[in-house]
C-alpha cells in the first residue's frame, strides 16, 4: 500500500486504479493547506480530458435519485463514472452525507463508478476551490465523466454548480410555490431542466413557467436553449431522455466552442480566487504582533483611524 500521506505515491497508485489512493487524495484536497495544494499541482498536468455534469436543485428535489439512475444508465452502456455529492455544510461522517449513501448504495460495490461525498467547511475558499480540484483529481486518474450533485441554495453553491461543463437543474412540479432555492441563480446556470416527481400534479404548469422565464430571459436566437425534460427519479422513467439532453448540450458546447469559452473563463475565475485566497491567508499572518497590537491599541483608543493605521500595516507589503 502507498505510503498514506505522499502524494507522489499516492497519485501513482490512483493511476494504477487503487480505490483506497484516490479516497485518501480526495481527503487531503478536502482538508486544504499546502498538502491540498501539492496534490493539485500533480493532478493538472494529466487532466484535461474529463467532461463534467453538474446536476443541481432544491434540498430533495430528487437530485441522488436522478444520480443513481443516471449512473444506472451509463453503467448499462459499459460507461465508467465519477460522482461527487458535494456537501456544503456537513462534516464529511455528517447525516445528510449518509442519506446519498444510502441512495447510491446500489453502485457501491461495482468497480466502474466511483462515489464519494465531499464537505469542506471550515476552510478559507472552502468549497469553491476544493470543488474543481477533487474534479481534476478524478480527471487525472482516468475519469472520462464525473457528475456533481450540489445543493442549490445560496449564491455559492449555485455558483458551484454552475461550474460543471453542462449544468442540470432539477424542479419538482409546484417549484414556483418553492421559497427554498435561488431560483434566479439557477435559471441563469441551466443548460438542462429536469422537472421530477413528475408523478405528481402541477408538471405542465411548471413547464409553462420554466418556458416564460426562457422567453423572457431573451436568449440570442444562435443561443443554446436548455431543454425540459420530465422524469420520475425514483422508477428512472425520463432518465435516458434527460441523458440524451445532456449529451445534445455537449455536443452543441463543443461545436460552437462554447465549452472552450466556458472553461477558459472557469480557469480564470479560479486564477483570481487562488490570488484572493492567498492575500486572505497573508492578511491572517500579517494582522499579529506588536506592531498590528499598538496599532489595534491606537484605533481602540480613537487615537488614529483605521483607515491609516491598515495604510501604516500594509506599508512595505507588496
Ligand atoms: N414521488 C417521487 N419521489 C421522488 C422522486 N424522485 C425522488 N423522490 C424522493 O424524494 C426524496 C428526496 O430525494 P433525493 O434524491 O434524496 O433528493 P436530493 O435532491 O438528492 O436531496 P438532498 O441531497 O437532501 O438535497 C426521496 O425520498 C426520494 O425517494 C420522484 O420522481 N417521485
Ligand atoms: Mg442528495
Amino acid at each position: 500500500m502507498a505510503r498514506q500521506s505522499d502524494p507522489n505515491q499516492l497519485l501513482a497508485a490512483a493511476i494504477e486504479g487503487d480505490r483506497g489512493a484516490v479516497a485518501r487524495l480526495l481527503t487531503l484536497i478536502e482538508r486544504g493547506g499546502s498538502t491540498a495544494r501539492d496534490v493539485g499541482r500533480l493532478a493538472y498536468p494529466r487532466s484535461g480530458a474529463a467532461y463534467t455534469v453538474g446536476i443541481t436543485g432544491a434540498p430533495g428535489a430528487g437530485k441522488s435519485t436522478l444520480t443513481s439512475a443516471v449512473i444506472g444508465h451509463l453503467r448499462s452502456q459499459g460507461t465508467t463514472l465519477a460522482v461527487l455529492a458535494i456537501d456544503p455544510s456537513s462534516p464529511f461522517t455528517g447525516g445528510a452525507i449518509l442519506g446519498d449513501r444510502v441512495r447510491m448504495q446500489d453502485h457501491a460495490t461495482d468497480p466502474g463508478v466511483f462515489i464519494r461525498s465531499m464537505a469542506t467547511r471550515g476552510h478559507l475558499g472552502g468549497l469553491s476551490l476544493a470543488t474543481p480540484e477533487a474534479v481534476r483529481l478524478l480527471d487525472a486518474v482516468g475519469h472520462r465523466w464525473v457528475l456533481v450533485e450540489t445543493v442549490g441554495v445560496g449564491q455559492v453553491e449555485v455558483e458551484i454548480a454552475g461550474k460543471a461543463d453542462t449544468t442540470v437543474v432539477v424542479v419538482n412540479p409546484g417549484w414556483g410555490d418553492s421559497v427554498q432555492a435561488n431560483k434566479a441563480g439557477l435559471m441563469e446556470i441551466a443548460d438542462v431542466f429536469v422537472i421530477n416527481k413528475a408523478d405528481r400534479a402541477g408538471v405542465d404548469e411548471t413547464r409553462r413557467d420554466l418556458e416564460q422565464m426562457l422567453e423572457l430571459s431573451n436568449l440570442a436566437h444562435d443561443a443554446w436553449r436548455p431543454p425540459i425534460v420530465a422524469t420520475i427519479g425514483s422508477t428512472r422513467q425520463g432518465v435516458s431522455e434527460m441523458w440524451e439532453a445532456v449529451l445534445s448540450h455537449r455536443a452543441f458546447s463543443e461545436s460552437t466552442g462554447l465549452l472552450e469559452q466556458r472553461r477558459r473563463f472557469r480557469s480564470r475565475e479560479e486564477l483570481r480566487e487562488i490570488v484572493a485566497n492567498r492575500l486572505r491567508e497573508r492578511a491572517v499572518e500579517l494582522c499579529t504582533g506588536d506592531r498590528w497590537d499598538a496599532l489595534t491599541e491606537d484605533v481602540g483608543e480613537h487615537r488614529r483611524d483605521p483607515w491609516s493605521a491598515a495604510d501604516a500595516m500594509l506599508d512595505g507589503v507588496a
